[in-house]
């Protein structure tokens, strides 16, 4: 591919549909904050300033270590205002990012409407500014338990409107089941969201299958593992279910050795729903740019490809129909 063709590639406009908020916070920004507020973030950095873990779980905990300093409603504010522009900045459109009320608030509904005010404020002033359309997904966190998750389900159910649109499930899919889960999913429903669960990133395909059949998501979080049953595969076919793909994520995380090996492109073969996400970019060294850029650059796929790629996450967005169609617009224009 000629360095033209990827730098066309590189500017088109992009919908973005897995974004936790906090793993979108440039480096810079948080050390700031740590700084403005004397936190101790020792561990959290590598000696080039990026983000240091050594493997999934250890990510986990960093990410939680590194969100101590967002302390308050104008902190996630300020986050939303960051994460923003680092999405512009790469060409994206519209995205829906993950906030949790475990981290804003510690799930009590009052605190949880300030810091939501503070963020939907942030990106009304981003959108004017910039351009770019955000909504939120409340996403619980599986290995907090799921009476927790009940807490988050409340709080995002006593949100729910044309800027809560979904609920979710991050965290370590090693802990506990789908099902444990599908009361909060239930109360999520019933509240009028859209539902989508992280699966099938660290355990295979059966993971995959109870986020369909237990909690009834429409869309999964990664979900990638499904490839290692292809009635599994067709099933989602067939059903319409989207994966969030990020593939960025899942080689530097080592769900697989290499972009070259890893299924996007045997999952579009076969029919099932792909879009394309970069889930916490700096935590993995990525922007939406570099996703489309690499992806074009392994597979030798063409504007054609974006483009589709583009349509099936705005299909699946969780935006209401105006909203669809202001994007659906932006899409064409460029
Ligand atoms: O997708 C990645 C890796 N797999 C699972 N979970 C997460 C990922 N990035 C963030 N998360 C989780 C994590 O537990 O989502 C939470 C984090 O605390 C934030 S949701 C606003
Ligand atoms: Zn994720």
């Amino acid at each position: 591919m000629d360095e033209e063709k990827l730098e066309q590639i590189g500017a088109l406009p992009k919908v973005e549909l897995h974004l936790h908020i906090e793993g979108g916070a440039p480096p810079k920004f948080i050390r700031g904050l740590a700084q403005e507020k004397s936190v101790d973030l020792t561990g959290v950095f590598q000696d080039d300033g990026s983000y240091a873990y050594r493997d999934f779980v250890h990510f986990l905990s960093v990410y939680e270590a590194a969100t101590q300093v967002l302390k308050t409603p104008e902190d996630y504010a300020r986050l939303t205002t960051a994460v923003l522009e680092e999405c512009a900045a790469s060409g994206v459109v519209y995205a829906e990012t993950f906030i949790s009320p475990d981290f804003c608030g510690g799930r009590d509904v009052g605190a949880w409407r300030e810091y939501l005010h503070a963020m939907q404020e942030a990106a009304d002033r981003a959108e004017a500014q910039m351009g770019i359309i955000l909504r939120g997904i409340v996403t619980c966190i599986r290995h907090f338990g799921p009476h927790k998750a009940k807490e988050t389900a409340l709080c995002a159910a006593e949100t729910a409107g044309d800027w809560i649109v979904g609920f979710g499930m991050g965290g370590d899919e090693n802990q506990g089941r789908q099902r444990d889960f599908a009361y909060s999913f239930d109360m999520a429903r019933e509240a009028g969201l859209r539902l989508t669960t992280h699966a099938g990133e660290w355990r295979g395909a059966q993971e995959v299958r109870e986020a369909v059949e237990d909690l009834r998501v429409e869309r999964i979080g990664h979900g990638v593992r499904c490839i290692e049953d292809l009635a599994l595969v067709d099933d989602l076919a067939e059903k319409g279910i989207t994966l969030e793909v990020c593939p960025g994520s899942n080689v530097t995380l080592g769900v697989y050795p290499s972009l070259r090996q890893h299924p996007i492109e045997k999952l579009m073969e076969r029919g099932v729903k792909v879009t394309v996400s970069t889930d916490d970019p700096p935590f993995f060294h990525t922007t939406m740019r570099d996703e489309f850029v690499n992806l074009s650059k392994t597979f030798g796929w063409g504007v054609e490809e974006f483009t589709a790629l583009n349509q099936s996450a705005l299909d699946a967005a969780f935006c209401d129909e105006a909203t669809r169609k202001t994007i659906q617009s932006r899409l064409e224009a460029k």
